[in-house]
């Protein structure tokens, strides 16, 4: 769309201010129509950024290799800029905002020489939400184009919605690589310079800055950036809360319904869970989100849950139809993969998809690949970019603007040992300490060292967009907001427990399903379950075993209390809870004592 579509003088005079700036050789108005989707996706294929998929096999899917530079989100280049340090606290990196500001301004000048700067209009959550939020994302990457019109509600009707007068997230982006005249561009341009990336939020003005990178949660600025950092920040302000969960649904063979969130670090199968095939017969999981929530009180005081995107941007290596088959179904057509390897059919392969490794492919960084050549054929950080529509198992209320009310919390972790199969808390104060205490064993696809405990309260430690104490006291201020008896119950599961020679105690995958029946049951207030120091454990026959080879001894240890392991816990989390000075809730102090007197440790 050349002419300008919108009213808003605001909008209108800030894209013109960033064109002035970035130097942008056209301005290109985004309206989210099908016909300009393709028509981009064409263009890519032209410059080489896009590789068709065989259309018998993949129909409308697309390839994209990125530069062996830009291959994951960056935490370390990743800034909260509150006016005060204090603000952004401990977690975070922290710059002066003008300095920052200035020094992004420098680097702008001039960044879109040759390039068209794309104006995205995007609602995270549906357009009719009382809670979806606005963004206009202005970038020189028709690829996060063409992720974005997936992963949020972009297009014309979001500049009908915010008229002439109405405010938006001002998110700027650009992949740092002007063009000069007559310069030929390349696959995928980018800032190859690891310490040239910026990703910056600008919490009191709600604006957010990026500029190098062109992947994922860099460049796709309505997902991490704006629902989670931006999001969180106004959440605590206007009591509601943005939180890196699923949403699922759990229907009993009697019809009975209800609606989980989940929050799990990184590399913990999160969408997995999100579209679970339950073992169980007569169950059904059925998903509405498969990575941000926000929640708020309903008008009758339970918590309300919706998903503010739309699509699914999900590692591909380990995604199979034993791990997920349905993100396997959902991905048979017009999806994007990055970063993953192509067959000589024209089809995409990774490692761990559950079908033999072709013979020959080419690999994502466009080399030629073969099973025996020592290299992985797809990135560990490879993607897929899919519609939530597309999932077999998407949830009728997907996209009601109300959301659907929350029955249960769960957290979890990647941890061998000491922590249970499944743990509910005592109290909110009790859930709240569980979720701040998250926790997760790093993986070789992560980046840094695998096998390392990493402290990750409520999966928000990249996400959080304020201090982690004054979150923490955020999380715990919701029991102040509704009635105790509404609020959700807290669990805290791990599916990753194994014995001490090193076997998988939990087989994992559907048979979650069975502690999910638990939950169910005890939000019913019909589950068996026998007090101990850390929590509501299922009794001996509290799960429903029926059909698996788990041995009896094997449940003793998934569901043993170890007070040994578990000081040591509580020492670490007591390390962990040291950062956060003053700000660390008198609650989450209380909590942590309890339960060193529980144990007797
Ligand atoms: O590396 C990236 O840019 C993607 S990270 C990501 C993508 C989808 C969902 N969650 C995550 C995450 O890191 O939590
Ligand atoms: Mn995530």
């Amino acid at each position: 769309m050349s002419t300008v579509p919108t009213t808003n003088r605001k909008l209108m005079d800030w894209v013109k201010e960033v064109a002035k700036l970035t130097q942008a050789a056209n301005v290109y108005w985004c309206d989210g129509s099908q016909a300009e989707y393709d028509r981009l996706c064409q263009e890519m294929v032209k410059a080489g950024t896009f590789t068709p998929l065989n259309q018998k096999l993949r129909p409308g899917c697309f390839l994209a290799r990125s530069h062996v530079s830009d291959v994951a989100r960056v935490e370390d280049r990743t800034y909260i800029c509150s006016q005060a340090k204090e603000d952004a606290g401990p977690t975070n990196n922290w710059a002066d905002p003008n300095e920052m500001k200035t020094m992004m301004t420098g680097l702008y000048s001039g960044c879109m020489q040759g390039r068209t700067m794309y104006v995205i209009p995007f609602s995270m959550g549906p357009l009719d939400s009382p809670i979806a939020k606005i963004g206009i994302e202005l970038t020189d990457s028709a690829y996060v184009v063409v992720n974005m019109r997936i992963m949020t509600r972009m297009g014309k009707a979001v500049l009908d919605k915010l008229g002439a007068t109405g405010s938006f997230v001002e998110c700027i982006h650009s992949v740092g690589a002007p063009l000069k005249p007559g310069q030929k561009d390349v696959a995928w341009p980018c800032e190859p310079d690891p310490a040239k990336k910026y990703i910056v939020h600008f919490p009191e003005e709600q604006a957010i800055w990026s500029y190098g990178s062109g992947y994922g949660g860099n460049a796709l600025l309505g997902k991490k950036c704006l629902a989670l950092r931006i999001a969180s920040s106004i959440a605590r302000k206007e009591g509601w809360m943005a939180e890196h969960m699923v949403i699922l649904a759990l229907t009993s063979p009697a019809g009975k319904k209800h609606y989980v969130c989940a929050a799990f670090p990184s590399a913990c199968g999160k969408t997995n869970l999100a579209m679970m095939q339950p073992s169980l017969p007569g169950w059904s999981v059925k998903c509405l989100g498969d990575d941000i929530a926000w929640i708020r009180v309903g008008e009758d005081g339970r918590l309300y849950a919706m998903n503010p995107e739309s699509g699914f941007f999900g590692v591909a290596p380990g995604t199979s139809n034993q791990s997920n088959p349905n993100a396997m179904k959902t991905i048979v057509k017009d999806t994007i993969f990055t970063n993953v390897a192509l067959t000589p059919e024209g089809d995409i392969w990774w490692e761990d998809m559950g079908i033999p490794a072709p013979a020959k492919a080419i690999d994502w960084e466009g080399k030629e690949w073969t099973p025996d050549c020592g290299r992985k054929a797809a990135h560990a950080n490879a993607r897929f970019t899919a519609p939530a529509a597309q999932c077999p198992v998407i949830d009728e209320d997907w996209q009601n603007p109300a959301g659907v009310p929350i029955s249960a919390f769960l957290f979890g972790g990647r941890r061998p040992s000491t922590i249970p199969l499944v743990n509910e808390a005592f109290s909110w104060e009790h859930g709240v300490f569980m979720g701040s205490s998250t926790g997760s064993e790093t993986t070789a696809a992560a980046l840094g060292k695998a096998g390392v405990l990493r402290r990750d309260p409520f999966a928000m430690l990249p996400f959080c967009g304020y201090h982690m104490g004054d979150y923490f006291a955020h999380w715990l201020s919701m029991a102040g907001r509704t009635d105790r008896s509404k609020l959700p119950k807290v669990f805290f599961v791990n599916w990753f427990r194994k014995s001490p020679e090193g076997k998988w105690l939990w087989p994992g995958y559907g048979d979650n399903s069975r502690v999910l029946k638990w939950v169910c049951e005890r939000i019913e207030g019909t589950g068996k379950a026998v007090k101990t120091a850390i929590g509501n454990l299922p009794t001996a026959d509290g799960l429903d075993l029926s059909g698996l080879k788990t041995t009896p001894e094997d449940m003793k240890q998934l569901l043993a209390v170890d007070p040994e392991g578990w000081n040591a816990e509580i020492a670490d989390i007591s390390a962990n809870y040291d950062k956060f000075g003053a700000k660390l809730p008198a609650a989450l102090k209380k909590e942590l004592e309890g339960l060193k007197q529980r144990l007797g440790v």
